[in-house]
């Protein structure tokens, strides 16, 4: 093996890969599902495992999921409800928790997202292989394996073509006639394989679940074009006396949405495979590599020189070295970009626990929408790294549940607009599920309509908000009916409520304030644009006024809570209350310092030990604290390797993957997504009244640049640095508008002038803070170290670049 890695190094190093090329590649096939390579372009995945003589594929399409149009609602919730709310009051948690468990939840806690199953390659003879080589370039959205027998290299290319909507691999011999191989379908439930003509079909059914028939349909059809010849009988397709060929994968469901199931997937899958062969291969591959790439390459990373690229991923990730590897960094930033590529199109389904890639008909969690922290954490990389039209499935999300959600709110709580809980799946389900401690939270539909928001802050589309005011009024109108008044308090508060998967069922838990602080303001500044009725602006801002503020506790934390019962020494993964830090604007080191270090007090009491998605989190939460050698300490907790086939209780703190998904474990997509976006968060904020330019830049990021990000007011920066600071950066306003700019240096530049009072372009400005209150004599919390910044104002023009220099 030693020699084989010599090999490759020499041959990496004679064939010129640089530093900056962005693949994942090892010496070695896949073993386990998490060492092979995810492909996608959305509707379909596939993990390309790289065996020599059994070469797997594991299929998926999006809409292969249990069940069949239904909603979970449980109508007993609404007679109970008062009830359920005097004993939350009267301090009776544990009585409020019970009746909740009894009456708020049916028995259909949401469908499980689906395997396609699974197609196999077999090649006779290719047991023993020399120079085996397999990659994922995710600079181009291919993956390719090589390997030679008996003197004859052979090399396969898949990929998701994001332009003929099939999976593809094409399979190369370089001597005429020496590549013979079999390919076979198989599926974990009841399939039915047949071979007409030159086409393998195999259907099947998505499965029942809790008692919700298993209604989707669905189809894969395989085709293979070749200059051999094609055996197809029985349940296979035979290739044999070929130098080249092609392998063509289309699959399809009977899903039109999630009231509607009359598709039919043999028609679907039969169409796109029929345009599919008709296109010469190389012009597929490089319709496929351009419209990949002209999403790609909008941002590019470059955090030091290194060779990190010559060592294996599996091992640069179990070796990290944040000195000496400087790059694997900035490729965990654009493997997060690739994968929401390659799983989020517009026109499809949103990314769900696991994207769209599931071996199992069981996954963990189903692999649903979990949306108390993990969806929203998929599409926090989307518009600050210039990929704005990957949030589409998510907000056509919303429509759908703003009208399942609405009849929940109806039936269950006598409200107006919408509300669901914190699970969804595609049939759209708004009710709770599980129990009351981790379902009984009627955020989820608060906190999604929160992405319709910032989507028009980046874009300034004026058109989408309209498009989605609705959407975001309805969740605001629920608010405003479910609202209650605390009896001694005076506040109005959500109850029955949990902080989410993390105390008893409650009333007015930090994270909801701060939640319908932003629904009620966002549609208040949404109502402005797009016109709405002065009555409901007005109620919006009496109802703002009497929200809670948010408190400071005993030990100098955040509360959790309206009351001061915070533990110290929790480690609890969920962190919801910082909400308010991150991804909102509530909490500043320069409007609220005292609510600022709070958060910093509760962050360092939560740790640095979590799951994945909560690593990703704590990244951006430490990017929000200006604190880039702690937000890079759990980039580097992130970047510990958990062997494939490793029990997650042997490596207590592996990470990330020999494919580097995250694990929770198990694999959980949102880590890669929260990472990404971390990193660009620790290199550009616009959340806080400015555009801050590298808030939040390590030490060992020492020297480097970064191109295309975006900010809030349609700016899109590049950047380069060295010696940890600021070198030039140059802006091009999309939108025209006043660009203020924070930095840590002062800069130089045309029309540049020095900030004065409160910067005119709403798209980035802070939220109003409420004074919080202090409940009890506070231990000195550390004060967070403020570096001096330097603001300035632009006025931009729309369509112009400005460039600026540090001084
Ligand atoms: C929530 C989290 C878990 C996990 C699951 C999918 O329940 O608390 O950690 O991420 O969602």
């Amino acid at each position: 093996m030693k020699q084989l890695f010599l090999f490759f190094t020499i041959c990496l190093m004679v064939v010129g890969v640089r530093a900056d090329d962005l693949k994942l590649w090892y010496s070695r096939p896949a073993k386990n599902w998490t060492d092979a390579l995810p492909i996608g372009n959305s509707r379909l995945g596939a993990m390309v495992y790289g065996g020599t003589a059994h070469e797997e594929l594991q299929l998926n399409e999006e809409t292969f999921w249990a069940g069949e149009p239904h909603d979970n609602n449980n109508t007993l919730a609404r007679y109970v409800l008062p009830i359920v709310r005097q004993l939350i009051f009267e301090g009776k948690t544990w009585e409020a928790q019970r009746m909740v468990d009894a009456n708020f939840f049916s028995r259909k806690n949401g469908m499980p997202y689906l395997t396609m199953g699974s197609l196999f390659l077999d090649f006779p003879g290719h047991e023993n292989v020399t120079d085996f080589y397999r990659d994922l370039n995710i600079s181009n959205a291919t993956a390719t394996t090589r390997y030679k027998v008996n003197g004859v290299t052979y090399i396969r290319t898949a990929f998701a073509s994001f332009t003929d909507s099939v999976i593809v691999m094409r399979i190369h011999a370089d001597k005429n006639g020496a590549l013979n191989f079999r390919i076979s379908f198989n599926h974990p439930l009841k399939h039915k394989v047949r071979v007409i003509g030159e086409r393998l079909y195999a259907t099947f059914f998505g499965k029942e679940h809790e008692n919700v028939k298993g209604n989707v349909h669905a189809e894969c059809q395989v085709q293979v074009l070749t200059d051999g010849r094609v055996n197809a009988s029985g349940k296979s397709l035979e290739v044999s006396g070929a130098g080249d060929a092609t392998v063509y994968i289309s699959m399809a469901t009977n899903f039109v949405n999630y009231q509607d199931l009359s598709g039919n997937p043999t028609w679907r899958a039969g169409r796109y495979l029929d345009n599919a062969i008709k296109q010469p291969y190389g012009k597929a591959l490089e319709t496929h590599v351009t419209y990949y790439k002209s999403l790609f390459d909008r941002v590019s990373l470059t955090l030091g020189d290194d060779n990190g690229t010559v060592r294996e991923t599996d091992a640069r990730i179990r070796d990290f070295n944040m000195e000496k590897d400087k790059s694997l960094p900035a490729l965990l930033f654009q493997y997060g970009r690739y994968l929401l590529i390659s799983s989020s199109q517009p026109g499809g389904q949103p990314d769900n626990l696991q994207g769209i890639w599931n071996h199992r008909t069981n996954a963990p969690w189903d692999s649903k929408y979990t949306i108390n922290i993990n969806t929203e954490m998929n599409y926090w990389p989307a518009e600050v790294t210039n990929l704005s039209e990957t949030h589409e499935p998510m907000f056509a999300m919303l429509k759908d549940l703003s009208v399942t959600g609405a009849k929940t709110a109806r039936d269950m709580y006598g409200c107006r607009g919408w509300v669901v809980h914190h699970n969804t799946d595609l049939w759209r389900i708004a009710g709770p599920v599980d129990f009351a401690g981790a379902g009984m939270w009627p955020g989820g539909g608060m906190w999604l309509s929160q992405h319709l928001w910032q989507h028009y802050l980046f874009t300034g589309d004026a058109g989408f908000l309209k498009e989605y005011y609705p959407v975001l009024k309805g969740a605001a109108l629920f608010c405003l009916d479910f609202l209650v008044e605390h009896p001694s308090l005076r506040w109005l508060v959500i109850a029955p409520s949990i902080s989410p998967e993390h105390g008893p069922v409650t009333a007015g838990c930090t994270m909801d304030n701060q939640l319908v602080f932003d629904v009620l303001s966002n549609a208040l500044a949404a109502s402005g644009v797009v016109g709405d009725d002065v009555a409901f602006r007005d109620t919006l801002r009496q109802t703002i006024d009497r929200l809670p503020p948010m408190r400071i506790g005993r030990h100098g934390q955040l509360q959790e809570w309206l009351d001061d019962r915070d533990n110290s020494k929790d480690e609890h993964r969920h962190i919801s209350h910082l909400y308010g830090l991150h991804p909102s604007n509530q909490i500043s080191p320069y409007h609220s310092p005292e609510l600022f270090r709070a958060a910093q007090t509760t962050l360092e009491q939560r740790g640095d030990k979590a799951t994945g998605w909560s690593i990703g989190w704590k990244i951006n939460f430490w990017a929000r604290m200006l604190d880039g050698n702690h937000a890079f300490r759990l980039i580097s907790n992130m970047l510990q390797l958990l062997p494939s086939d490793a029990e997650s209780k042997n490596h207590p703190e592996g990470r990330t993957y020999p494919n580097m998904l995250d694990a929770h474990p198990p694999f959980q997509i949102d880590g890669n997504f929260g990472a990404t976006a971390g990193i660009a968060e620790m290199l550009l904020q616009s959340h806080d009244g400015a555009v801050h330019l590298l808030p939040a830049l390590p030490d060992v990021w020492e020297k480097g640049n970064v191109s295309g990000l975006v900010a809030r007011g349609g700016f899109v920066v590049d950047m380069k640095w060295e010696g940890t600071k600021l070198k030039e950066a140059k802006v091009k306003s999309r939108l025209g508008g006043v660009l203020r700019i924070r930095s840590y240096v002062p800069l130089n530049g045309k029309g540049l002038r020095k900030a004065m009072g409160k910067c005119p372009n709403a798209l980035y400005a802070s939220a109003a803070i409420k004074a919080p209150e202090v409940s009890a004599e506070l231990t000195e919390a550390p004060k967070p170290e403020l570096r001096k910044v330097y603001e300035y104002d632009i006025d931009t023009k729309k369509g112009e670049t400005y460039m600026l220099q540090c001084l």
